[in-house]
C-alpha cells in the first residue's frame, strides 16, 4: 500500500508562487516610467488615501490595523492577489478602452508562460479520470475585418473542479489544465477540457482577513482563462464565464462582461472532451483581434 500525503492548500504557498510567477515575468517597460509620471501618481494616490482618513476620521487603532494587515500581506505573497482582485479590472478598463474585436478582462495572479504547445484540436493535460463535466469549447480566429487568421494561438488556463490551479496548488500535475493550443490554417480551435469549479480566495491569508472583516464574499464565478494572439494582431487577455454560474452577477475581481459569458449546451453526439466520463457541453466562442 502506498502512502497517499495530502498537502492542504495554503494562502502563503499559493502567494509565495504568485509572487515568484510575478518576478519572472514582468511587463516590459515596468521599471522605466519616468520622474513626471510617478510624481503625479504617487501624490495622487497619497492625497486619495488622505481624503478618506479626513471623511473617516481614522483613528490610531485602525491605523496600526492596516500597517499591520500591509505587513501581513508581504509575508504572505498575497500582493499579486491582492492587486488582480481589486485593482486590475480598472487598468485592463482604461487600457482597452479603444478596442474594437472582443472584450477581454484581467490576467489575474496564476498565468504561467509556456505551456504545452496542443495541436488546432486537443485534449488539456488532466489528470486520469479528472473530475468535473467535460466540456468543449471551440471557435474560431479572426481580424476585426473577418479575415480566418492562420497561425493563431489560443492559450488557456482554468482552475479544476475543486477550484484549484496547477503550480499553484499542491498535488496538481505541473501542466495540470493548461496549454497553448495552436489553430489551424482557418484559425478554428477544439479544446477537450473540464468545467472549471468557481474560485475561492483562500481564507487563511490576509485577503481572506480583510475579506472576512469586511463582511465580503470569497468568490470568483467559474472561468477559462485565455490568451489568444495572432501574427500582425494584438493579443487580447481574457476570461470566459457560465450562464446561471454563481458569482456571475457579483466577482469579487469585478471582471466579468456581458459579452464574456457563455451558454454552453449538452453535447448530442459522443463525449465532450473524449475521456469518457459523460457526455458533458459544448460551446463555440469566436475570437476578433485588433490590428497590431
Ligand atoms: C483567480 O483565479 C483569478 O482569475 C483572479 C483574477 C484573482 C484570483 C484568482
Ligand atoms: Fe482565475
Amino acid at each position: 500500500m502506498t502512502d497517499i500525503i495530502t498537502e492542504q492548500a495554503t494562502a502563503a504557498a499559493s502567494g509565495a508562487a504568485a509572487t515568484e510567477q510575478f518576478r519572472t515575468r514582468q511587463r516590459e517597460g515596468a521599471a522605466d516610467a519616468d520622474t513626471q509620471r510617478v510624481d503625479t501618481l504617487a501624490t495622487d494616490l497619497i492625497t486619495a488615501v488622505h481624503d478618506v482618513v479626513r471623511r473617516h476620521k481614522v483613528t490610531y487603532a485602525e491605523y496600526d490595523a492596516l500597517k499591520a494587515w500591509l505587513i501581513h500581506v508581504g509575508q504572505d505573497g498575497e500582493w499579486p492577489l491582492f492587486l488582480d482582485v481589486w485593482i486590475e479590472h480598472v487598468v485592463e478598463e482604461v487600457t482597452s478602452e479603444s478596442r474594437e474585436g472582443s472584450k477581454g478582462t484581467i490576467e489575474g495572479p496564476y498565468y504561467v508562460p509556456d505551456a504545452p504547445r496542443l495541436p488546432a484540436e486537443a485534449t488539456l493535460p488532466m489528470r486520469e479520470g479528472e473530475e468535473g463535466t467535460p466540456l468543449l469549447f471551440q471557435g474560431q480566429v479572426t481580424s476585426v475585418d473577418g479575415t480566418p487568421l492562420s497561425g493563431a494561438t489560443v492559450e488557456i488556463w482554468h482552475a479544476d473542479n475543486d477550484g484549484y490551479y496547477s503550480q499553484f496548488a499542491p498535488g496538481l500535475p505541473e501542466w495540470n489544465l493548461r496549454g497553448h493550443v495552436v489553430a489551424d490554417d482557418q484559425g478554428d480551435f477544439k479544446i477537450h477540457t473540464i468545467h472549471p469549479a468557481p474560485y475561492q480566495i483562500p481564507t487563511d491569508g490576509s485577503c481572506g482577513r480583510l475579506i472576512a472583516a469586511a463582511g465580503w464574499h470569497a468568490w470568483r464565478p467559474a472561468h477559462l482563462h485565455l490568451k489568444v494572439s495572432a501574427p500582425g494582431h494584438q493579443l487580447i487577455t481574457t476570461q470566459l464565464y457560465f450562464q446561471g454560474g454563481s458569482h456571475v452577477g457579483d466577482d469579487i475581481a469585478q471582471a466579468v462582461k456581458p459579452e464574456l459569458v457563455l451558454a454552453p449546451t449538452p453535447v448530442v453526439d459522443g463525449d465532450a472532451n473524449g475521456i469518457g466520463n459523460g457526455n458533458g457541453n459544448e460551446v463555440t466562442y469566436d475570437f476578433v483581434l485588433d490590428k497590431a
